[in-house]
């Protein structure tokens, strides 16, 4: 990426974790992206060795320590909407998938403990049903480990049909 011109991102992380959710936090993590174009909301799944033609084309891939890749899932649409955005997407194994505060908070992120691959405890990999995420931007993170297919939901406005699907691949 010897043309990159770099622009630092921060992403700022979600301190209101209950004790004991297996969660990963996103602070001061450094993405670099390839041009001064605006961070683009989706990131898509990239191979390591494809993640320069994927940043080149500013298409969002976020390179992590670790090389996992990071997913990001807007809370909220732009025209205030309560949804996922998007509601229905896929992972790799080990992704990590960041929710971020966009419109018409507060929202959160609760797994349905029956609809989540049998073994995986939804609690940790929840928020509680009473944390919140208040402020814009503001984002909870999460991996799942375990391939399948995950139900979330926001609970304040699971009513409104705020709910979303991750397959885990
Ligand atoms: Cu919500």
């Amino acid at each position: 990426m010897a043309t990159v011109t770099s622009a630092a991102v921060a992403i700022p992380s979600f301190t209101g974790l209950k004790a004991g959710a297996v969660t990963a936090r996103v602070s001061s993590s450094t993405v670099k992206f390839s041009s001064a174009a605006p961070v683009p909301r989706l990131s898509v799944k990239a191979s390591l060795k494809d993640v320069g033609v994927a940043v080149a084309a500013t298409a969002a891939s976020v390179l992590l320590a670790g090389n996992a890749l990071a997913v990001e899932i807007l809370l909220g649409s732009d025209d205030g909407g309560l949804a996922f955005v998007p509601s229905s997407f896929s992972v790799s194994a080990g992704d990590k998938i960041v929710f971020k505060n966009n419109a018409g908070f507060p929202h959160n992120v609760v797994f349905d403990e029956d609809e989540i691959p049998s073994g995986v405890d939804a609690a940790k990999i929840s928020m509680g049903e009473e944390d919140l995420l208040n402020a814009p931007g503001e984002t909870y993170a999460v991996t799942l480990t375990e391939k399948g297919s995950y139900s979330f939901y926001c609970a304040p406005h699971q009513g409104a049909g705020m709910v979303g699907k991750v397959t885990v691949n």
